[in-house]
């Protein structure tokens, strides 16, 4: 359980003082020249050593993709581009370090760029984040006043200079190469990988993509020690994490908690428990809308919020967006629902994700209304794992296990539609 004074994020619990001295006052650019002082290597080593994770759903170990950057310039610009493009249903965990804590992304992207020898860093925040770029851009102004951006940024001796660019509403553009693509003006659709961006990124530059998230924590990170960050949560799923947490609780909200708290801490804790009990509790999507849902009874004992025990039930940690669901859920409606949004958010450049999602939501809306055949679910099992690791990108993963999850742990809900359908009819056949 995670004590007030470990929380990186503190103005994120009723201060909201957004201003560049209130931002001080709770420790932001203190000595961050010092820090920078210390050198590349030992930034990278530190990042390393913290454990840290990658916070936009994949988990990659960020201090070993630091590591991947060119030490030396061969000539080409290397960039840092931060990933605002938060567009996971459920995830909303960046908006709030964007709107409330905007210096500690701001400090993390001068140390990490200079770390990565860049001297330009864009962050790329979603269109419909107006109030949030408003606030970020805010902050970045008052920095580049205050002297902590621009030449000799912060006293570092590094010239440094960030950028907010913005989206316009096109989900698959939080693909870290389709983010890449837009950001150079075109059209939103991920390349192939490899080359990975530390290789050729944007303009053909070396380039690291990072989530808001995992920037913001650097530069406490680097203050109070790798070994500190590491000391919270389990080997191999180490910090502080901001959870996103939404559906049939009595108080939704954003925290930040130790990584591998249990669910069931996490939600009496945080959110004064589920609706009607916990033995209303029916399903959970523990990571966004691209990690497969698992059922009430598995979630409510033991469940471990972190990567690797959620990956052992066949789900993921994904971006900590915790969706709950009660009894009154028709679980079926929700996958299908998600079915839809994947389907529209598809870019359409691998035949199959463009013609697979349009097939299961099809599917899907046939199994909502109980209208569909019985073998129509292996069909339709089988259909996601034509879909699954067949693409460039983890759109169409995203896409198939949702159904997967759905039909692993909910058939008998499905197959009680049909048959209730058919008049009772299934068990015959
Ligand atoms: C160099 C290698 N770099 C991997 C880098 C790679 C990327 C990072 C992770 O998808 C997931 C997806 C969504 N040399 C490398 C290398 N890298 N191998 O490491 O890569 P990868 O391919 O594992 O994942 P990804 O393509 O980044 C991200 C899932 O996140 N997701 C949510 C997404 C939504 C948001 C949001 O709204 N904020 O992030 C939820 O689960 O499904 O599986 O940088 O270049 N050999
Ligand atoms: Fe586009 Fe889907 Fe292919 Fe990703 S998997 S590149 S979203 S068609």
């Amino acid at each position: 359980m995670l004590k007030d004074s470990d929380r990186i994020f503190t103005n994120l619990y009723g201060m909201y003082d957004r201003s560049l001295a209130g931002a001080k006052a709770r420790g932001a650019w203190d000595g961050t020249a010092d820090l920078i002082g210390k050198g590349r290597d030992w930034i990278v080593q530190e990042m390393k050593d913290s454990g840290l994770r990658g916070r936009g759903g994949a988990g990659f170990p960020t201090g070993l993709k630091w590591s991947f950057m060119p030490k030396e310039s061969d000539g080409r610009p290397a960039y840092l581009v931060v990933n605002a493009d938060e567009s996971e249903p459920g995830t909303c965990k960046d908006r709030e370090i964007m709107r409330h804590d905007p210096h500690t992304l701001i400090e993390g992207c001068l140390i990490a760029s200079f770390a990565m020898n860049a001297h330009v860093c864009y962050i790329y925040i979603r269109g419909e984040y107006i109030r949030e770029r408003e606030a970020l851009q805010a902050a970045i102004d008052a920095a580049y006043d205050d002297g902590l951006l621009g030449p000799n940024a912060a006293g570092s001796g590094w010239d440094f200079d960030l950028y907010v660019a913005h989206g316009a509403g096109a989900y698959i553009c939080g693909e870290e190469t389709a983010l890449l693509e837009s950001l150079e003006g075109k059209k939103g659709m991920p390349r192939m990988k490899p080359p990975f961006p530390a290789g050729a990124g944007l303009y053909g530059c070396p380039t690291t993509v990072n989530n808001v998230e995992s920037i913001a924590v650097v530069p406490t990170i680097l203050r109070r020690g790798a070994s500190w960050f590491a000391g919270f949560g389990r080997p191999n799923n180490a910090g502080t994490k901001l959870f996103a947490i939404s559906g049939h609780v009595n108080r939704p909200c954003v925290v930040e908690e130790e990584m591998s708290i249990t669910f069931r801490e996490l939600i009496d804790r945080h959110c004064g428990g589920i609706r009607g009990g916990w033995d209303n509790l029916k399903a959970v999507i523990p990571g966004g809308s691209s990690v497969p849902l698992l059922p009430g009874r598995i979630m409510q004992d033991e469940a471990i919020m972190d990567f690797d025990w959620l990956r052992e039930q066949k789900s993921g940690l994904g971006t900590a967006a915790v969706i709950v669901m009660d009894q009154s859920t028709d679980v079926i409606k929700a996958i299908w629902r998600l079915a839809a949004f994947y389907k529209h958010e598809s870019c359409g450049q691998c035949t199959p994700c463009r013609e697979g999602t349009g097939w299961m939501m099809r599917v899907m809306e046939r199994l909502v209304k109980g209208d569909a055949e019985p073998a129509e679910i292996d069909m339709l099992l089988d259909v996601t794992k034509q879909v699954e690791g067949h693409t460039i990108c983890a759109l169409g993963d995203a896409a198939a296990w949702p159904i997967q999850g759905l039909i692993r742990h909910f058939r008998h809900e499905i197959e009680d539609r049909i048959a209730h359908k058919r008049g009772g009819r299934i068990a015959a056949e």
